[in-house]
Protein backbone atom coordinates (compact mmCIF):
# COMPACT_ATOMS: atom_id res chain seq x y z
CA UNK A 1 0.00 0.00 0.00
CA UNK A 2 1.35 3.56 -1.53
CA UNK A 3 3.55 2.44 -3.30
CA UNK A 4 3.82 4.64 -6.11
CA UNK A 5 3.64 3.65 -9.27
CA UNK A 6 3.84 5.11 -13.11
CA UNK A 7 -0.04 4.91 -13.02
CA UNK A 8 -0.42 7.49 -10.84
CA UNK A 9 1.57 10.21 -12.78
CA UNK A 10 4.34 12.00 -10.34
CA UNK A 11 6.73 13.93 -11.69
CA UNK A 12 9.98 15.98 -10.41
CA UNK A 13 11.86 18.73 -11.61
CA UNK A 14 15.31 17.47 -12.62
CA UNK A 15 16.10 20.78 -10.51
CA UNK A 16 14.24 19.24 -7.49
CA UNK A 17 16.51 16.58 -6.25
CA UNK A 18 19.54 18.11 -8.18
CA UNK A 19 19.34 21.40 -5.99
CA UNK A 20 22.90 21.80 -4.51
CA UNK A 21 21.14 23.44 -0.74
CA UNK A 22 22.76 27.06 -1.94
CA UNK A 23 21.06 29.57 0.03
CA UNK A 24 21.49 33.14 0.66
CA UNK A 25 24.02 32.58 3.39
CA UNK A 26 25.71 29.27 2.77
CA UNK A 27 27.12 27.28 -0.32
CA UNK A 28 26.00 24.24 -1.37
CA UNK A 29 26.05 20.91 0.82
CA UNK A 30 25.43 18.58 -1.73
CA UNK A 31 27.60 17.61 -5.18
CA UNK A 32 26.05 18.15 -8.38
CA UNK A 33 23.76 15.65 -9.83
CA UNK A 34 23.97 13.57 -12.57
CA UNK A 35 20.19 14.37 -14.34
CA UNK A 36 21.26 10.21 -15.73
CA UNK A 37 21.20 9.16 -11.68
CA UNK A 38 17.96 11.20 -11.00
CA UNK A 39 16.54 9.63 -14.07
CA UNK A 40 17.04 6.32 -12.71
CA UNK A 41 16.04 6.88 -9.12
CA UNK A 42 12.88 8.34 -10.01
CA UNK A 43 12.22 5.75 -11.77
CA UNK A 44 13.28 3.09 -9.18
CA UNK A 45 10.83 5.06 -6.90
CA UNK A 46 7.94 4.57 -8.86
CA UNK A 47 7.84 7.85 -10.67
CA UNK A 48 6.17 8.51 -13.90
CA UNK A 49 8.15 11.09 -15.69
CA UNK A 50 10.85 13.98 -15.23
CA UNK A 51 10.64 17.63 -15.73
CA UNK A 52 13.51 20.30 -16.54
CA UNK A 53 15.19 23.35 -17.41
CA UNK A 54 16.90 23.97 -20.55
CA UNK A 55 20.40 24.60 -18.46
CA UNK A 56 19.86 21.38 -15.83
CA UNK A 57 20.55 18.99 -18.32
CA UNK A 58 23.95 20.70 -17.96
CA UNK A 59 24.56 19.56 -14.23
CA UNK A 60 27.39 17.60 -14.74
CA UNK A 61 28.05 17.47 -18.64
CA UNK A 62 28.72 21.29 -20.34
CA UNK A 63 28.49 20.06 -23.89
CA UNK A 64 24.91 20.65 -24.57
CA UNK A 65 24.18 17.56 -27.02
CA UNK A 66 26.36 15.08 -25.06
CA UNK A 67 24.55 15.86 -21.86
CA UNK A 68 20.86 15.89 -24.44
CA UNK A 69 21.88 12.18 -25.53
CA UNK A 70 22.44 10.80 -22.32
CA UNK A 71 19.22 12.14 -20.87
CA UNK A 72 17.35 10.44 -23.92
CA UNK A 73 19.25 7.21 -23.18
CA UNK A 74 18.35 7.20 -19.60
CA UNK A 75 14.62 7.94 -20.40
CA UNK A 76 14.49 5.59 -23.09
CA UNK A 77 16.23 2.54 -20.59
CA UNK A 78 13.72 3.64 -17.51
CA UNK A 79 10.23 4.43 -19.70
CA UNK A 80 10.13 7.64 -17.96
CA UNK A 81 8.37 10.44 -19.51
CA UNK A 82 9.16 14.48 -19.97
CA UNK A 83 5.34 15.86 -19.89
CA UNK A 84 6.88 19.32 -18.55
CA UNK A 85 9.93 21.61 -19.85
CA UNK A 86 10.55 25.16 -19.11
CA UNK A 87 13.39 28.12 -19.16
CA UNK A 88 15.82 29.26 -16.56
CA UNK A 89 15.48 33.07 -17.18
CA UNK A 90 16.68 33.72 -13.71
CA UNK A 91 20.18 32.65 -12.33
CA UNK A 92 22.73 33.87 -15.32
CA UNK A 93 23.09 37.93 -14.19
CA UNK A 94 22.12 39.14 -17.70
CA UNK A 95 18.69 38.34 -16.15
CA UNK A 96 18.70 40.68 -13.00
CA UNK A 97 16.10 42.76 -14.19
CA UNK A 98 13.90 40.58 -15.66
CA UNK A 99 13.76 38.29 -18.89
CA UNK A 100 10.86 38.94 -21.31
CA UNK A 101 10.14 42.30 -19.13
CA UNK A 102 13.76 43.41 -18.37
CA UNK A 103 14.28 47.09 -19.71
CA UNK A 104 17.14 46.20 -21.85
CA UNK A 105 15.69 45.33 -25.48
CA UNK A 106 18.45 43.12 -26.04
CA UNK A 107 17.89 40.96 -22.93
CA UNK A 108 14.15 40.41 -24.04
CA UNK A 109 15.08 39.36 -27.33
CA UNK A 110 17.82 36.84 -26.11
CA UNK A 111 15.53 35.67 -23.54
CA UNK A 112 13.12 34.72 -26.22
CA UNK A 113 15.29 33.28 -27.97
CA UNK A 114 16.67 31.06 -25.02
CA UNK A 115 12.95 29.45 -24.47
CA UNK A 116 12.60 29.00 -28.41
CA UNK A 117 15.15 26.73 -28.23
CA UNK A 118 14.54 24.61 -25.34
CA UNK A 119 10.51 24.50 -26.86
CA UNK A 120 12.33 22.49 -30.16
CA UNK A 121 13.69 20.45 -27.15
CA UNK A 122 10.63 20.27 -25.33
CA UNK A 123 8.53 18.90 -28.55
CA UNK A 124 10.92 16.34 -29.31
CA UNK A 125 11.02 14.94 -25.95
CA UNK A 126 7.11 14.98 -25.89
CA UNK A 127 6.59 17.72 -23.80
CA UNK A 128 3.35 18.47 -23.46
CA UNK A 129 3.01 21.93 -21.15
CA UNK A 130 6.00 24.40 -20.89
CA UNK A 131 6.14 26.49 -17.84
CA UNK A 132 6.63 30.12 -17.14
CA UNK A 133 8.00 31.31 -13.84
CA UNK A 134 8.77 34.29 -14.00
CA UNK A 135 10.76 35.40 -11.05
CA UNK A 136 13.06 37.87 -12.48
CA UNK A 137 10.08 39.70 -13.81
CA UNK A 138 9.38 42.38 -11.41
CA UNK A 139 11.16 45.09 -9.06
CA UNK A 140 12.35 46.44 -5.64
CA UNK A 141 11.29 49.56 -6.30
CA UNK A 142 8.09 51.36 -7.71
CA UNK A 143 9.82 53.76 -9.43
CA UNK A 144 12.00 50.95 -11.86
CA UNK A 145 9.39 49.92 -14.03
CA UNK A 146 5.87 51.23 -15.47
CA UNK A 147 3.95 47.97 -14.36
CA UNK A 148 1.64 48.79 -17.02
CA UNK A 149 4.33 48.88 -19.78
CA UNK A 150 6.20 46.14 -18.41
CA UNK A 151 2.79 43.83 -18.81
CA UNK A 152 2.88 44.82 -22.73
CA UNK A 153 6.57 43.03 -22.87
CA UNK A 154 5.44 40.70 -21.04
CA UNK A 155 2.58 39.58 -23.03
CA UNK A 156 4.25 40.45 -26.39
CA UNK A 157 6.63 37.91 -25.23
CA UNK A 158 3.81 34.94 -24.02
CA UNK A 159 1.77 35.76 -27.49
CA UNK A 160 5.37 35.55 -29.84
CA UNK A 161 6.50 32.41 -28.36
CA UNK A 162 2.29 30.83 -28.56
CA UNK A 163 2.98 31.81 -32.67
CA UNK A 164 6.29 30.44 -32.74
CA UNK A 165 4.63 26.96 -31.31
CA UNK A 166 1.47 26.72 -33.12
CA UNK A 167 3.85 27.94 -36.65
CA UNK A 168 5.82 24.81 -35.71
CA UNK A 169 2.90 22.26 -34.78
CA UNK A 170 4.21 21.41 -31.57
CA UNK A 171 1.51 19.86 -29.18
CA UNK A 172 2.65 22.09 -26.30
CA UNK A 173 0.49 24.18 -24.17
CA UNK A 174 1.70 27.28 -21.54
CA UNK A 175 1.52 27.56 -18.24
CA UNK A 176 2.15 30.80 -16.01
CA UNK A 177 3.63 29.84 -12.76
CA UNK A 178 2.56 32.94 -10.30
CA UNK A 179 4.70 34.38 -7.26
CA UNK A 180 4.08 37.23 -4.96
CA UNK A 181 7.93 37.88 -4.57
CA UNK A 182 11.68 36.65 -4.20
CA UNK A 183 14.04 36.50 -6.07
CA UNK A 184 12.80 40.00 -6.53
CA UNK A 185 11.40 42.31 -3.90
CA UNK A 186 7.81 42.00 -5.66
CA UNK A 187 7.32 39.74 -8.87
CA UNK A 188 4.91 40.38 -11.54
CA UNK A 189 1.37 38.06 -12.07
CA UNK A 190 1.68 37.55 -8.02
CA UNK A 191 -1.30 34.91 -7.72
CA UNK A 192 -3.50 32.95 -9.29
CA UNK A 193 -5.93 35.76 -9.51
CA UNK A 194 -3.55 38.18 -11.38
CA UNK A 195 -2.21 35.54 -13.64
CA UNK A 196 -6.01 34.62 -14.80
CA UNK A 197 -6.64 38.10 -15.55
CA UNK A 198 -3.24 38.79 -17.23
CA UNK A 199 -3.94 35.24 -19.83
CA UNK A 200 -7.48 36.73 -20.61
CA UNK A 201 -5.51 39.82 -22.14
CA UNK A 202 -3.36 37.56 -24.36
CA UNK A 203 -4.20 36.93 -28.34
CA UNK A 204 -4.18 32.79 -27.54
CA UNK A 205 -5.79 33.12 -24.50
CA UNK A 206 -6.84 28.84 -25.10
CA UNK A 207 -3.36 28.28 -25.26
CA UNK A 208 -2.13 29.35 -21.84
CA UNK A 209 -2.98 28.46 -18.64
CA UNK A 210 -1.48 28.28 -14.62
CA UNK A 211 0.96 26.09 -12.78
CA UNK A 212 0.25 26.91 -9.59
CA UNK A 213 2.55 26.08 -6.31
CA UNK A 214 1.05 25.73 -3.12
CA UNK A 215 3.98 27.34 -1.54
CA UNK A 216 3.60 30.41 -3.96
CA UNK A 217 -0.10 30.69 -3.13
CA UNK A 218 0.48 30.64 0.41
CA UNK A 219 3.76 33.13 0.94
CA UNK A 220 0.86 35.67 -0.07
CA UNK A 221 -1.72 34.31 2.47
CA UNK A 222 -4.36 32.63 -0.20
CA UNK A 223 -5.94 29.37 0.12
CA UNK A 224 -4.41 27.27 -2.24
CA UNK A 225 -7.44 24.68 -2.72
CA UNK A 226 -9.74 27.82 -3.36
CA UNK A 227 -7.36 29.24 -5.95
CA UNK A 228 -7.20 25.29 -7.69
CA UNK A 229 -11.05 25.49 -8.08
CA UNK A 230 -11.15 28.84 -9.26
CA UNK A 231 -7.99 27.49 -11.87
CA UNK A 232 -10.42 24.28 -12.50
CA UNK A 233 -13.67 26.21 -12.83
CA UNK A 234 -12.13 28.45 -15.40
CA UNK A 235 -10.46 25.71 -17.22
CA UNK A 236 -6.92 26.76 -16.50
CA UNK A 237 -5.46 24.11 -14.11
CA UNK A 238 -2.60 22.75 -17.33
CA UNK A 239 -0.21 21.87 -14.22
CA UNK A 240 0.31 21.84 -10.71
CA UNK A 241 3.58 22.69 -8.51
CA UNK A 242 3.07 20.30 -5.20
CA UNK A 243 4.91 21.31 -2.18
CA UNK A 244 4.44 22.22 1.49
CA UNK A 245 4.62 25.48 3.11
CA UNK A 246 4.57 27.45 6.58
CA UNK A 247 2.25 30.39 5.87
CA UNK A 248 3.91 33.77 4.55
CA UNK A 249 7.55 33.58 5.26
CA UNK A 250 10.45 32.64 2.68
CA UNK A 251 9.69 30.21 -0.25
CA UNK A 252 10.28 26.75 1.46
CA UNK A 253 9.72 24.53 -0.67
CA UNK A 254 8.89 21.86 1.39
CA UNK A 255 8.41 17.96 0.48
CA UNK A 256 4.57 18.17 -0.07
CA UNK A 257 2.11 17.34 3.10
CA UNK A 258 5.17 18.94 5.31
CA UNK A 259 3.42 22.28 5.41
CA UNK A 260 -0.26 23.21 5.61
CA UNK A 261 -1.18 19.00 6.08
CA UNK A 262 -5.14 19.97 6.31
CA UNK A 263 -4.85 22.25 3.32
CA UNK A 264 -2.91 19.39 1.43
CA UNK A 265 -5.45 17.05 2.33
CA UNK A 266 -8.26 18.96 0.77
CA UNK A 267 -5.89 19.75 -2.62
CA UNK A 268 -5.52 15.58 -2.50
CA UNK A 269 -9.23 15.31 -2.57
CA UNK A 270 -10.37 18.22 -4.88
CA UNK A 271 -7.42 17.06 -7.04
CA UNK A 272 -8.62 13.30 -7.37
CA UNK A 273 -12.81 14.30 -7.50
CA UNK A 274 -12.32 17.48 -9.69
CA UNK A 275 -11.65 16.45 -13.00
CA UNK A 276 -7.96 17.40 -13.03
CA UNK A 277 -5.95 14.69 -14.99
CA UNK A 278 -2.31 16.08 -15.49
CA UNK A 279 1.04 14.92 -13.82
CA UNK A 280 0.95 15.01 -10.22
CA UNK A 281 4.42 17.46 -9.92
CA UNK A 282 6.72 17.87 -7.10
CA UNK A 283 8.56 21.19 -7.19
CA UNK A 284 10.59 21.25 -3.48
CA UNK A 285 13.54 21.53 -2.07
CA UNK A 286 15.40 18.29 0.07
CA UNK A 287 16.33 20.42 3.23
CA UNK A 288 19.99 21.85 3.15
CA UNK A 289 20.74 19.30 5.62
CA UNK A 290 20.39 16.10 3.86
CA UNK A 291 23.07 14.03 2.06
CA UNK A 292 21.72 12.31 -0.93
CA UNK A 293 20.11 9.35 0.76
CA UNK A 294 17.78 11.89 2.20
CA UNK A 295 16.88 13.66 -0.92
CA UNK A 296 16.03 9.98 -2.34
CA UNK A 297 13.95 9.55 0.97
CA UNK A 298 12.22 13.06 0.62
CA UNK A 299 11.26 12.21 -2.73
CA UNK A 300 9.90 9.26 -1.72
CA UNK A 301 7.86 11.11 0.88
CA UNK A 302 6.24 13.19 -1.17
CA UNK A 303 4.89 10.30 -3.42
CA UNK A 304 4.06 8.30 -0.46
CA UNK A 305 2.32 11.24 1.33
CA UNK A 306 0.37 12.29 -1.75
CA UNK A 307 -1.13 8.41 -2.05
CA UNK A 308 -1.63 8.41 1.86
CA UNK A 309 -4.04 11.44 1.62
CA UNK A 310 -5.72 10.02 -0.96
CA UNK A 311 -6.65 7.18 0.79
CA UNK A 312 -7.73 9.91 3.74
CA UNK A 313 -9.67 11.18 1.16
CA UNK A 314 -11.28 8.51 -0.19
CA UNK A 315 -12.14 6.98 3.41
CA UNK A 316 -13.74 10.89 4.26
CA UNK A 317 -16.11 10.87 1.38
CA UNK A 318 -17.08 7.01 2.20
CA UNK A 319 -17.94 7.88 5.71
CA UNK A 320 -21.82 7.83 6.41
CA UNK A 321 -21.25 10.02 9.19
CA UNK A 322 -19.46 12.58 6.82
CA UNK A 323 -22.30 12.45 4.12
CA UNK A 324 -24.77 12.74 6.97
CA UNK A 325 -22.76 16.09 8.17
CA UNK A 326 -22.38 16.89 4.21
CA UNK A 327 -26.05 17.07 4.26
CA UNK A 328 -26.72 18.46 7.78
CA UNK A 329 -24.42 21.47 6.17
CA UNK A 330 -26.52 21.51 3.60
CA UNK A 331 -23.75 21.73 1.26
CA UNK A 332 -25.62 19.83 -1.63
CA UNK A 333 -28.19 22.96 -1.76
CA UNK A 334 -25.62 25.63 -3.20
CA UNK A 335 -25.76 22.99 -6.37
CA UNK A 336 -29.39 24.23 -7.32
CA UNK A 337 -29.67 27.70 -9.13
CA UNK A 338 -30.65 30.53 -7.05
CA UNK A 339 -33.44 31.17 -9.62
CA UNK A 340 -35.81 27.96 -10.62
CA UNK A 341 -36.70 27.09 -13.91
CA UNK A 342 -38.36 29.95 -16.18
CA UNK A 343 -38.10 32.15 -12.96
CA UNK A 344 -36.69 35.73 -13.48
CA UNK A 345 -35.67 38.13 -10.62
CA UNK A 346 -39.40 39.00 -10.34
CA UNK A 347 -40.22 36.35 -9.32
CA UNK A 348 -37.53 36.80 -6.12
CA UNK A 349 -40.49 40.20 -5.09
CA UNK A 350 -42.64 37.44 -4.19
CA UNK A 351 -41.03 35.17 -1.56
CA UNK A 352 -42.57 35.19 1.95
CA UNK A 353 -39.31 34.44 3.27
CA UNK A 354 -38.66 34.45 7.64
CA UNK A 355 -35.10 36.64 7.51
CA UNK A 356 -35.43 36.04 11.23
CA UNK A 357 -35.43 32.63 11.39
CA UNK A 358 -33.03 31.60 8.36
CA UNK A 359 -30.39 34.32 10.33
CA UNK A 360 -30.90 31.53 13.42
CA UNK A 361 -29.92 28.42 11.62
CA UNK A 362 -26.90 26.73 11.70
CA UNK A 363 -24.61 25.16 9.27
CA UNK A 364 -22.61 22.85 11.41
CA UNK A 365 -19.10 23.15 10.07
CA UNK A 366 -17.12 22.59 13.13
CA UNK A 367 -18.27 19.11 12.98
CA UNK A 368 -17.48 18.86 9.40
CA UNK A 369 -13.89 20.24 9.94
CA UNK A 370 -13.28 17.95 12.97
CA UNK A 371 -14.16 15.01 10.59
CA UNK A 372 -11.90 16.03 7.99
CA UNK A 373 -9.27 16.40 10.83
CA UNK A 374 -9.81 13.04 12.32
CA UNK A 375 -9.65 11.74 8.53
CA UNK A 376 -6.02 13.13 8.35
CA UNK A 377 -5.37 11.77 11.94
CA UNK A 378 -6.41 8.33 11.05
CA UNK A 379 -8.37 8.33 13.66
CA UNK A 380 -11.58 7.20 11.68
C1 LIG B 1 12.43 27.57 -9.52
C2 LIG B 1 11.15 28.04 -8.89
C3 LIG B 1 10.03 27.13 -9.15
C4 LIG B 1 9.64 27.05 -10.59
C5 LIG B 1 10.70 26.45 -11.42
C6 LIG B 1 10.29 26.55 -12.88
S1 LIG B 1 12.25 27.06 -11.14
O1 LIG B 1 12.97 26.50 -8.81
O2 LIG B 1 11.38 28.18 -7.49
O3 LIG B 1 8.91 27.45 -8.39
O4 LIG B 1 8.54 26.19 -10.69
O5 LIG B 1 10.98 27.51 -13.56
MN1 LIG C 1 7.38 25.92 -8.90
MN1 LIG D 1 8.61 27.57 -4.59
Amino acid sequence: MFEPTPGDKFTFGLWTVGWQARDPFGDATRPPLDPVESVHRLAELGAYGVTFHDDDLLAVEPDRDKAIAAFRKALDETGLKVPMATTNLFTHPVFKDGAFTSNDRDIRRYAIRKVMRNLDLASELGAETYVFWGGREGAESDGAKDVRVALDRFREAIDLLAEYVTDKGYGIRFALEPKPNEPRGDILLPTIGHALAFIGSLEHADMVGLNPEVGHEQMAGMNFVHGIAQALWHGKLFHIDLNGQHGPKYDQDLVFGHGDLKSAFFLVDLLENGGYEGPRHFDYKPSRTEDISGVWASAAANMRTYLILKERARAFRADPEVQEALAASRTDQLAVPTLGPGETYEHLAEDDFDVEAAGQRAYHYERLDQLAVEHILGAR
